[in-house]
């Protein structure tokens, strides 16, 4: 009786859905006991709770599986226009408390888990992130799919499906060490295989990939098989159900039989293991582009793959080419997936056998470039020799876009041949580089940048010549995140608190926040909002302690700074801030300061050494503190290693204050500092990406802003000298003189030395020292505000109200309406 009760439940919840009753006839099948025994051939009280997990995972893959054949019957007989998502990362992270969500099947687990007896906790951890991103990038990709199956927009996100997504890292003597992350290794519950979709990619010349390089072998035309596995994408609500297709590359024959029949049967093996190595390893580098030549190969991989599929899908309903911008809008995010505009035109040219005008103008009308970075070092220029030796036709196409670009520049700017050579789609040097972010920008009919001020810079500084040229092109779509995740389901009790009060239209509607304003003057609401937050930390230290068996104290301030570890993003401010404060307790010790815990989380690229002395940094100064008997229960500093999104997704939750301290210019937009919002932390900031909007809605006096302003720091780089502050500010040389002299790094003299040059011989290239004093009286700001706990949690309310505006789904909503033209189209059955 207790099973068809439950069985009820969910078939009354799945009617909820709306559309209309919903022929979902799987959920009689779907029950979990089945998937235990019948999938492991096991009794259930021997399996493990991994076999739970993906008994779970697959129970739910079945209560969605009809109604994701139903989203993709509903495209093709509506013949919908579609939105394809191309992007070489999709930082999913785990899915199954998510769809469990969006499904709006959270309040059956609880009787669910007591029935079977079930830890539902341990279980849910046994689900390994997908961790196939680096950050924001690939976080934002993640973020897109949620709202646009939530807004019943028709899309498809493509990408490739890595073997080992972003390394492991785990901390050893304080330094960063790097493991793979096998993530299939066990399989995974969500993918569908579908090799009867695979398609051809074929390469002018082989190649062979010799310790993680790649060498062309010319002279022998490869190809490669393509095989797509499908993830269901599930919209809030469960109406929608969208795909996220990762390509993975297979050998053209599992054999082949020349070879094979002639007695080499190693070789004929070897040729596939080469072409599966292709889609082995996500690129660990979040902001460099180094020119490696197996990534310029996994680009184009996805690129052609992506665009086989969705030009086979366009043509079985369309004998018409002329309806390609109709039908399709294809989004690149960021250069990476560029090779697209070559790959159109050669299929639009070469295969469709249309003029190059026609299939130049489908090819702009198809496409559009959003770009997520300023920083010289990761625009993506290719060598033109490795278009010549592995694709000939696509260079060609480029000498005929170029050829064609630069008369027109010559015709509007006749004379101007330095404007001429900075357009050029090709860099001319010792070798020759072909500009993806060029020729991005020249065949799509839209480029964005990420926030208001990312995309004033890169109007009028990166790409300022194309940008004259073409003004009509640029946009900005400032990012978002989405609320299902980074509040619903990643901290109840806040969510909680929220629908007590207003309602839980602001799951779908983040805007409505805005009622919460006015709740933020209630004292009874500031206790609500304090308790909230508190039950928040208790659960984060209990899993800290749990999981590692540090201790943290919940009444410490928590102060956080979690995200890639890079120069720019300047953690080694928050850490020389740190020092100060340390400093000036020692020395004092009865000085008044708020019990305060430090966080720092983040990877650093493999290569990027400056980037692993500062976690090693990090790592020294927080043993130091620890070991200082007069800091206990004052302050304590924790590197949390290997951050990942469901870290993220603990930790945020529990944070009061969240460190955005980029020197002001180089971060694009920065996401996680809308999660913070959302979540009632405090941002202590520079102005810089998004922040500057946020510290808009919510009104400055409700954050902590310091720090030079983008154009302050272009405009003194001239004369900026660190050695300046060295000498005049007492406290900064006395911290820095600590770390020159091994104060630190006993064991290792030396170690910091690589700080000493970037911070001081180098020139302080990200003016860290130009900040440091007054970020030192924004936190001054801080400690003063949080000793006051109303007024704080009355800050913290009115920047939980102010942060609808950074909901992806008002990304998605301007997407849809500027560049791609699409509307949404809600499942509907024959
Ligand atoms: C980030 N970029 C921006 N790049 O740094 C961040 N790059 O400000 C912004 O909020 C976010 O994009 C979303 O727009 C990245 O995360 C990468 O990860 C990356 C990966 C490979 C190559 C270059």
């Amino acid at each position: 009786a207790a099973s068809s009760n439950h069985h009820a439940d969910i078939q009354q919840l799945i009617r909820q859905y709306g559309c209309g009753p919903v022929p979902i006839t799987g959920v009689e099948h779907a029950f979990y006991d089945r998937h235990i025994v019948f999938d492991n051939v096991m009794s259930p009280n021997a399996v493990g709770a991994r076999e739970r997990f993906e008994a779970a995972a697959r129970s739910i893959r079945d209560i969605l599986s009809q109604r994701w054949i139903a989203t993709e019957e509903t495209y093709q007989r509506e013949d919908a226009k579609r939105v394809y998502y191309l992007s070489m990362e999709f930082l999913i992270g785990r899915s199954l408390i998510n769809n469990i969500t969006n499904l709006l099947l959270a309040q059956l687990i609880p009787k669910f888990a007591e029935r079977k007896d079930l830890d539902w906790h341990e279980l849910l951890e046994e689900e390994p992130d997908a961790g196939l991103g680096n950050g924001g990038l690939g976080r934002l990709a993640a973020c897109f799919l949620d709202s646009m199956a939530t807004m019943q927009i028709p899309a498809m996100g493509y990408g490739l499906r890595y073997e080992y997504g972003i390394f492991k890292q785990i901390i050893q003597d304080g330094w960063q060490k790097e493991q793979p992350d096998n993530w299939l290794r066990r399989g995974d519950p969500w993918e569908v295989a579908r090799p009867h979709e695979k398609v051809e990619v074929s390469l002018n010349c082989s190649f062979e990939v010799c310790g993680g390089s790649l060498r062309a072998v010319p002279g022998k035309e490869s190809r490669l098989i393509g095989v797509p596995y499908d993830r269901p994408i599930v919209g809030f609500g469960g109406k929608t159900i969208n795909t996220l297709r990762l390509w993975e590359a297979a050998a053209h024959d599992y054999f082949n039989f020349e070879e094979f029949s002639g007695g080499d049967f190693v070789g004929a093996v070897a040729e596939t293991l080469e072409a599966e190595s292709l889609t082995r390893v996500l690129y660990p580098d979040d902001s460099t582009s180094k020119g490696q030549g197996l990534r310029f190969v996994q680009e184009y991989f996805l690129v052609a793959c992506s665009l086989a599929d969705l030009i086979r899908r366009f043509r079985q309903s369309n004998d018409d080419w002329n309806l390609l911008p109709e039908k399709a809008a294809i989004q690149l995010n960021d250069t990476h997936p560029t090779m697209s505009v070559l790959e159109l035109m050669r299929i639009l040219l070469d295969d469709a056998e249309l003029s190059w005008e026609k299939a130049w103008d489908l090819t702009q009308r198809t496409l559009g470039y959003t770009n997520h970075t300023l920083l010289p070092e990761a625009l993506e220029k290719w060598p033109v020799e490795w278009f010549r030796a592995l694709l000939p036709r696509h260079l060609e196409i480029i000498y005929e876009i170029n050829g064609r670009l630069l008369i027109d520049v010559r015709t509007r700017y006749p004379g101007d041949e330095e404007k001429v050579q900075r357009i050029s789609l090709i860099e001319e040097g010792e070798t020759q580089h072909v500009r993806m972010a060029n020729l991005a920008i020249v065949g799509s009919h839209c480029t964005n940048g990420v926030a208001a001020i990312h995309s004033r810079l890169l109007r009028t500084h990166t790409v300022k010549d194309l940008a004259e040229m073409f003004p009509e092109r640029f946009s900005n779509k400032t990012n978002g995140v989405t609320q299902r995740r980074w509040l619903q389901m990643c901290n109840p009790t806040l969510s909680k608190l929220i629908t007590d009060a207003i309602g839980d239209s602001w799951v779908t509607d983040l805007s409505e926040l805005e009622k919460l304003r006015p709740l933020a003057e209630d004292r009874g609401m500031q206790d609500e909002f304090r308790h909230a937050k508190r039950c928040a930390k208790v659960a984060f230290a209990d899993w800290l302690h749990r999981t590692t068996g540090e201790v943290v104290d919940p009444d410490s301030i928590f102060d956080c700074q979690i995200k890639r570890i890079h120069e720019y993003k300047r953690q080694l401010l928050n850490a020389l801030r740190v020092l100060i404060l340390y400093r000036r307790l020692r020395e004092n010790p009865t000085l008044e300061m708020a019990p305060r815990t430090f966080f720092f989380s983040g990877k650093a690229a493999p290569a990027y050494r400056l980037a692993k002395v500062i976690i090693k940094f990090i790592n020294n100064l927080a043993g130091t503190i620890d070991g200082d008997p007069l800091m206990r229960g004052r302050m304590k500093v924790l590197f949390l290693p290997d951050y990942c999104v469901s870290q993220a997704e603990r930790l945020i939750p529990a944070s009061d204050v969240s460190n955005q301290i980029s020197t002001a210019g180089f971060e694009a937009s920065g996401t996680s500092n809308m999660k913070f919002m959302m979540n009632g932390a405090l941002t202590l900031g520079t102005r810089d990406g998004a922040t500057i909007e946020m510290a808009e809605a919510a009104g400055e006096e409700n954050f902590f802003l310091f720090g030079l302003t983008a154009e302050q720091v272009a405009d003194s780089r001239s004369y900026y000298n660190p050695y300046w502050h060295y000498e005049h500010e007492k406290e900064t040389r006395d911290a820095l003189d600590m770390i020159f002299t091994n104060q630190l790094s006993c064991y290792e003299p030396g170690a910091f030395s690589p700080i000493r040059d970037a911070l001081l011989s180098r020139g302080d290239y990200y003016m860290h020292l130009a900040d440091l004093g007054s970020y030192l009286e924004a936190d001054l700001l801080v400690r003063e505000l949080y000793a006051d706990p109303h007024a704080w949690a009355r800050k913290a309310l009115l920047n939980v109200a102010s942060s609808g505006k950074f909901s992806s789904d008002r990304t998605i909503a301007e997407y849809a309406a500027d560049i791609w033209k699409v509307e949404p189209c809600p499942v509907t059955f024959d």
